[in-house]
């Protein structure tokens, strides 16, 4: 799987940086897409006031994945690093149908961010393998997907685990993340 991802990263490398966030509420499953990714080495940083962030690097392609929801106070520090973001994975665990409320309303904060606006949207409805999952169309509705006009965005059904659809969102991406913010 790693060799695929590879393979599909050799297109965005034409470019000069590309920083790709990976964010969502604890437990959606973003550290199984990151090391199912297999691009290198995962490195753990805890910055100053305290939140756990991880990077992969990538030749010129930065992964940076950290856990939303409830802290208020350290929420300023994010900004950080949503500077020149150009792509935004957000990864909803589709099984967890109590927070999918607490997931939207996460995701509108990010897409408020004025240093996001230029980003584009993946979601990963993820854990899709679960019996009681909520299918894509009604997370899409609960999410409030639709109403969303001024980005490109797409959803995308995910099973983290066996890495099933996770090639097919990062495909999206790779087409459709703006290459004049690209360098090329
Ligand atoms: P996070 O990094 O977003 O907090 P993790 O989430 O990647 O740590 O995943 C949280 C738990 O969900 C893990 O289980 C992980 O194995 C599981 N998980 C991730 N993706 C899927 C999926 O697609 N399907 C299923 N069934 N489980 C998934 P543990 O038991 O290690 O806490
Ligand atoms: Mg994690």
């Amino acid at each position: 799987m790693g060799q695929v991802f590879t393979k599909l990263f050799e297109r965005l490398l034409c470019r000069k940086e590309l920083r790709i966030l990976m964010l969502g509420l604890d437990a959606a499953g973003k550290t199984t897409v990151l090391f199912k990714l297999k691009l290198g080495e995962v490195i753990n940083t805890v910055p100053t006031i305290g939140f756990n962030v991880d990077t992969v690097e990538y030749k010129n392609i930065s992964f940076t994945v950290w856990d939303i929801g409830g802290q208020d106070k350290i929420r300023p520090l994010w900004r950080h690093y949503f500077h020149g973001t150009q792509g935004l994975i957000f990864v909803v665990d589709s099984n967890d149908r109590n927070r999918i409320a607490e997931a939207r309303d996460e995701l509108q904060k990010l897409l408020n961010e004025d240093q996001l606006q230029d980003a584009v949207l993946l979601v990963l409805a993820n854990k899709q393998d679960l019996p009681n999952a909520v299918n894509v169309a009604e997370m899409r509705q609960q999410l409030g997907l639709d109403l969303i006009h001024q980005r490109k965005w797409y959803i995308q059904s995910t099973c983290a685990i066996t890495g099933e659809g996770i090639y097919e969102g990062l495909q999206w991406l790779s087409t459709n993340i703006d290459s004049r913010d690209s360098g090329i």
